[in-house]
């Protein structure tokens, strides 16, 4: 009843709810694999730390710590979200059978057999990122390094990410955007910025050199101002990354996380800004709090204004890439990684039920007092009934019914790890 009601005040703003839920199923969001076990991956020793300026703090019970309990907390995530959630992994989480472990450079295909089964199994599509970071082999810098035997070894990590996205594009039938990111970069003034910068160019150009079909792999170029200990200098800046892709856009897009700019610079500005030169374009959405700090991602101001640029700069139809990418590990990582998800699903709901051609038509108009008067009072519709109409659709529980689920999965599994 609550959302019939709601349902006609928002007609009354010419939205049509019914067509938001119907589009919103089937949008396709990236669910980072590495929320689960605070990116430790299981390709080397979990005890030493994070490289690369990334960090997650917390020690809350319950770390996945291996394939198996990944994937049993990714599948207690799925009967906790709403939508359309696509895998997203990361070279790290390769799964070795026996005597079989290879180092990144020599990862094949079928190290990632296990994935692309629990993604078949579940219906899922899976996009990928090789790691180039955390590793005995980062010098520390990677495809910057002025070594050539460390570039090397990271250029054919590059390599073997293309050849096992493609794998995952093919295996699954859906796109694999594959994203580069490096933490390259040093904690103090360089001696010379631009060195490193060509190098950087240069080998990914050797990288996406390896034959692939742009189609269905979609290479990115991950941005970042800075990290942790590496505070003065970030190899694959702004203007690196938005470069690089510009002038190699028949072979890769940028991608943009919206912790890695200055923290009065918004990534929601920044879609239309880039979608009015590439055809597509790819995001991590994450939640900065004075840094980029990979805090869970919360239904507020800027979320909804990212999700609103998603949705009417025609985002949706393939031209916004949606990726998840933050890592909580001071909270229950089940909760966490809910918590976020569907915060992204309300943000993009909420971005559907905008009368976007009655705002533009407002703006074009110069009717620009009521275009600010309508745009507030769009804020406190009965949002909520529309939400809860969503998740039923989508056979998932209310809000205050998940969370339920996620105590008993802590009873019941997480408190068990050691
Ligand atoms: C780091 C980047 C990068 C990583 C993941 C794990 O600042 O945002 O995308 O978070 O690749
Ligand atoms: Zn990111």
């Amino acid at each position: 009843m609550s959302y019939e009601e709601a349902k006609k005040k928002y007609a009354k703003f010419c939205v049509d709810t019914d067509a938001a839920i119907s589009t919103l199923k089937s949008v396709p969001v990236s669910l980072h694999c590495w929320q689960g076990d605070d990116v430790r991956g299981f390709d080397t020793d979990p005890s030493k730390p994070l490289t690369g300026g990334i960090q997650t703090t917390g020690n809350y019970l319950g770390r996945a710590r291996t394939p198996e309990e990944l994937m049993a907390d990714l599948d207690e995530v799925m009967t906790l979200i709403p939508g359309t959630p696509k895998m997203n992994l990361h070279a790290s989480y390769a799964i070795f059978e026996g005597n079989d472990w290879v180092d990144r450079d020599k990862l094949e295909p079928k190290h990632f057999a296990k994935w692309v089964k629990f993604c078949k199994d579940r219906g899922l599509g899976c996009d990928f990122n090789p790691t180039f970071f955390s590793h005995p082999k980062c010098d520390p810098l990677t495809l910057s390094s002025p070594n050539d035997d460390t570039r090397k070894f990271w250029i054919e990590h590059g390599k073997a990410s293309i050849r096992i996205s493609s794998y995952l594009a093919e295996e699954l039938g859906q796109p694999c955007v594959m994203n580069i990111w490096t933490g390259d970069g040093f904690k103090d003034v360089p001696g010379d910025r631009l060195g490193p910068r060509v190098r950087y160019r240069e080998a990914i150009d050797e990288i996406l050199s390896e034959p692939y079909d742009f189609k269905k792999v979609k290479p990115c170029i991950e941005s970042k101002v800075f990290g942790i200990g590496v505070e003065a200098y970030t190899v694959g800046s702004a203007e690196f990354a938005l470069s690089y892709a510009a002038y190699n856009r028949d072979k890769c897009i940028p991608l943009m996380d919206n912790g890695h700019y200055h923290p009065t610079e918004v990534v929601s500005d920044k879609i239309p800004a880039l979608l009015a030169f590439f055809d597509e374009i790819a995001l991590h959405v994450t939640r900065p709090i004075r840094w980029d700090s990979d805090h869970v991602v919360l239904f507020d101001d800027e979320t909804r204004e990212i999700a609103r640029e998603i949705v009417r700069c025609g985002g949706l139809k393939g031209r916004v890439n949606i990726a998840l990418d933050y890592f909580d590990a001071s909270i229950n990582r089940i909760a966490a990684w809910t918590m976020g998800y569907r915060n992204f699903q309300k943000a993009l709901l909420f971005a559907l039920l905008q009368p976007v051609d009655e705002l533009k038509a407002l703006q074009d108009k110069s009717e620009l007092t009521e275009l600010f008067v309508v745009q507030d009072e769009l804020k406190t519709l009965p949002f909520g009934d529309v939400w809860d109409e969503y998740c039923g659709v989508c056979g998932k529980p209310l809000d205050r019914e998940w969370f339920k689920g996620v105590q008993k999965y802590e009873a019941d599994v997480l408190s068990k790890r050691g």
